[in-house]
């Protein structure tokens, strides 16, 4: 078999793995985990009819006992995810930069098992919370686990790991009361980082709308961390992965959030989900920043501080390969639940850097996986083996599966002949890259970490003035939130050293006055010993004035694929213009949504039927991309007259999305306030297809938003 059907047939091997471990109880009996037929399981064995129940049932115990042990603690963070199957498929060989197998040539496939999540909210929380998304792909290479655990942004909040408990611990609920979940819009977590400056750069990430996505297949993924690609003659160059999405990087608005939260809360999860079942599979490419040593030094940053970015306008990203999901897991728990990720789970040609967070990283995933997963065999869980045989001296342990055969458990030995061997380098054995290291040991960082405002700065310039407002928006829901005027002024004093007018106007908007003078005392992150002075980071001066991949604005598409599109009808309506739309929007790899006032069938124009989705009470206009009007003289006026058809319209107008019609003069359209403003002010109007011209209307549904709208006026929804 040629390497590269080697490679194709792995893809077959994790499933096969994964489908030898498969139960389906179809045409089955019902058992007990022992084996036998079971012939009651409605009733428990009692002493008479109406009497006690009776221990011998054995049963009745099993299946209590078992139920009784069914949860295992959640990820203490990360804990609420999901996941999903696809493979990744390299573009070109790689041999110049990494020797990893799964770089080496154009078509090479590769298993992935990805899984997305939120950080701060328990398994039970909204998908929508204001929050960072993990980004965890494990590829199942022939050379063992490769593990990329990213986040949907670039850089992170501390840049050591020592910091991680105490972020963790300011953002989860405050432990007096346990309020409140999923959130950081409260206390402890806006005083951690008001005295950490070190998590600006993070913070403006966080604010802004990247951390409400639209959809898993809707935003980047970055590696954070700078790694080490090393070729097959040891030459290291260091490297920063990104993901791209196929289908462009697109956010809900705050107010949708909220309401997407009480409406869906799985919104993500089942977008996600229903993608894969529709075959409209997300994608993503993979892209690589590459330095070589030599330029190690040459940024205005160090290259190991995590809370920093790479400007591609300095180097820029180089797309290496693509991932497709197209598969869902057959079992939550087995899977998505059981997966573990570990930054350290490398394979020969990638290799680590020195930054802190990283290494700190390394002790602690293992260690997670061994409370979370209850002992040391969970890399024998079928969604964490690996592709290749694992042999080696590990012996034992709670739930060992492994039926490791002979006398030797050690090495070297000659009871097992020497086996297993170890590998040489051309045999593919890991060789760390030897890179040399010499210092004293000591708690100090690095002066190069010191510029904590710089990348704020250049984040925050690069945005639009739409994503500006939102950022400001939301630091003005959390700090607004913030009951301690201590922590505000310190927060506004970080602000001040991003922007003035930004600074100025969440002041204004939580009644502190400007400007706030930073103590740096209250700079915390200094160790007892340490001078503040040593700490201060100096004035923000980016390199360069803005990056334009750091704007969302700027990531778009023209597809609409996995848009859900809203069509509103009442008894009466016509539905040409709906089949149009229908077929256009599945030719596309979109849906459309037929919502009513009430379930069942309704009669049309033409007396035919159509069958109604959902009703104005078992959805919300938040759930869904666009809006179509289609025209009826009966269900127009029976829908103008319906408020929660009036609210689905209004809605939607506010949220800046595409509504069409077919009918300008429709009357539904006529008795909101959103035509009223279309009417009067130009900006108000774009996005708005009056004409029933369908093609009009799926581009603006590709546009996806028309935020001009929003200076348009308020609507009082
Ligand atoms: Fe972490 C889980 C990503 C810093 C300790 N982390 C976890 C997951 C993701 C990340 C995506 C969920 C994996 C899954 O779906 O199962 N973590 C990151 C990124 C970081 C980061 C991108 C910074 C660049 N993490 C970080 C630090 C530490 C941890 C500094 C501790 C020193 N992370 C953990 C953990 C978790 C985890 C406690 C909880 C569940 C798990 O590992 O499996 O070990």
């Amino acid at each position: 078999m040629s390497k590269k059907e080697n490679q194709q047939s792995s893809a077959k091997d994790k499933e096969k793995g994964l489908n030898s471990h498969t139960a389906n109880g179809e045409d089955q009996f019902l058992t007990t985990n022992q084996g036998a037929r079971i012939n009651d399981d409605q009733n428990t064995l009692k002493a008479g009819q109406r009497g006690p129940s009776i221990m011998e049932d054995f049963h009745f115990r099993e299946k209590m006992t078992h139920f009784d042990h069914e949860r295992i603690p959640e990820r203490v963070v990360h804990a609420r995810g999901a996941g999903a199957h696809g493979y990744f498929e390299a573009y070109e060989n790689m041999g110049e930069y990494t020797k990893a197998g799964f770089l080496q040539e154009a078509g090479t496939q590769t298993p992935v098992f990805v899984r997305f999540s939120t950080v701060a909210g328990s398994k039970g929380s909204t998908d929508l919370a204001r929050d960072v998304r993990g980004f965890a792909v494990k590829f199942y290479t022939q050379e063992g686990n490769f593990d990329l655990v990213g986040n949907n942004m670039p850089v992170f909040f501390i840049q050591d790991a020592v910091k991680f408990p105490d972020l963790i611990h300011s953002v989860k609920p405050e432990p007096h009361n346990g309020i409140p979940q999923a959130a950081s819009a409260h206390d402890t977590f806006w005083d951690f980082i008001s005295l950490m400056p070190e998590s600006t750069h993070m913070v403006m990430w966080v604010m802004s709308d990247r951390a409400i996505p639209r959809s898993f297949s809707m935003m980047e993924g970055f590696g954070i961390h700078t790694f080490r690609f090393i070729n097959s003659e040891g030459k290291p160059h260091f490297v920063k992965f990104h993901w791209k999405p196929k289908l462009g990087v697109n956010s809900v608005t705050w107010d949708e959030a909220q309401k997407i939260s009480g409406n869906d809360p799985d919104f993500l999860r089942r977008d996600l989900w229903q993608s894969i079942e529709d075959g409209n599979y997300p994608e993503f490419e993979l892209g690589v920043q590459l330095v070589s040593e030599e330029d190690e030094h040459k940024f205005d940053f160090d290259l190991l501080d995590p809370t920093k970015i790479i400007p591609e306008e300095l180097v820029p990203v180089k797309i290496i390969g693509k991932m497709v999901l197209n598969r869902n897991p057959a079992n939550f728990f087995a899977e998505t639940e059981q997966v573990a990720f570990h930054p350290g789970h490398l394979v020969p040609g990638i290799d680590f850097s020195n930054d802190p967070l990283l290494q700190g990283r390394l002790f602690s995933y293992t260690d997670t996986q061994l409370i979370r997963l209850g002992g040391p065999n969970f890399h024998e869980i079928p969604i964490n083996r690996p592709v290749t045989p694992v042999h080696n001296n590990q012996r034992d342990g709670h739930m060992r599966q492994t039926i490791n055969a002979g006398q030797s458990s050690y090495h070297p030995n000659q009871t097992g002949g020497g086996c297993p061997f170890q590998a040489a380098m051309h045999e593919g054995g890991y060789a760390h890259y030897a890179e040399p290291v010499s210092g004293n040991k000591t708690k100090e960082r690095s002066k190069s970490f010191h510029d904590h405002y710089s990348q704020a700065k250049l984040f925050y310039n690069s945005q639009t003035e739409v994503e500006k407002k939102h950022i400001a928006n939301a630091l003005k829901f959390e700090l607004g939130k913030v009951s301690m005027p201590a922590i505000q002024e310190r927060m506004i004093a970080q602000l001040q050293e991003v922007d003035m007018d930004l600074a100025d106007e969440v002041a204004k908007h939580i009644g502190v006055e400007t400007p706030v003078k930073l103590d740096n005392e209250l700079n915390q992150s200094i160790p007892a010993d340490g001078n503040p002075e040593d700490f201060q980071s100096g004035p923000a001066s980016p390199s360069i004035e803005k990056s334009a991949a750091l704007s969302m604005e700027h990531i778009t598409t023209d597809s609409i694929q996995g848009r859900n599109i809203a069509v509103l009808v009442a008894e009466g309506i016509n539905i040409d213009s709906i089949e149009k739309l229908q077929q256009k929007a599945k030719s596309e790899g979109a849906k459309i949504t037929i919502i009513a006032p009430t379930l069942g069938k309704i009669k049309t124009m033409d007396n035919q039927s159509i069958d109604i989705q959902k009703t104005l009470h078992s959805t919300a206009s938040v759930l869904f991309d666009a809006l179509y009007l289609p025209k009826g003289t009966k269900s127009d006026e029976l829908l103008s007259k319906t408020p929660a058809a009036v609210l689905f319209v209004e809605e939607m107008f506010k949220h800046c999305k595409a509504i069409g019609m077919d009918d300008m003069g429709s009357l539904l359209w006529r008795s909101t306030r959103s035509a009223q403003l279309v009417d009067n002010n130009e900006n108000a109007s774009e996005g708005i297809v009056l004409n029933g011209e369908i093609d009009q209307f799926i581009k603006a549904v590709a546009n996806y938003r028309f935020w001009k709208r929003e200076e348009a006026g308020d609507l009082p929804v």
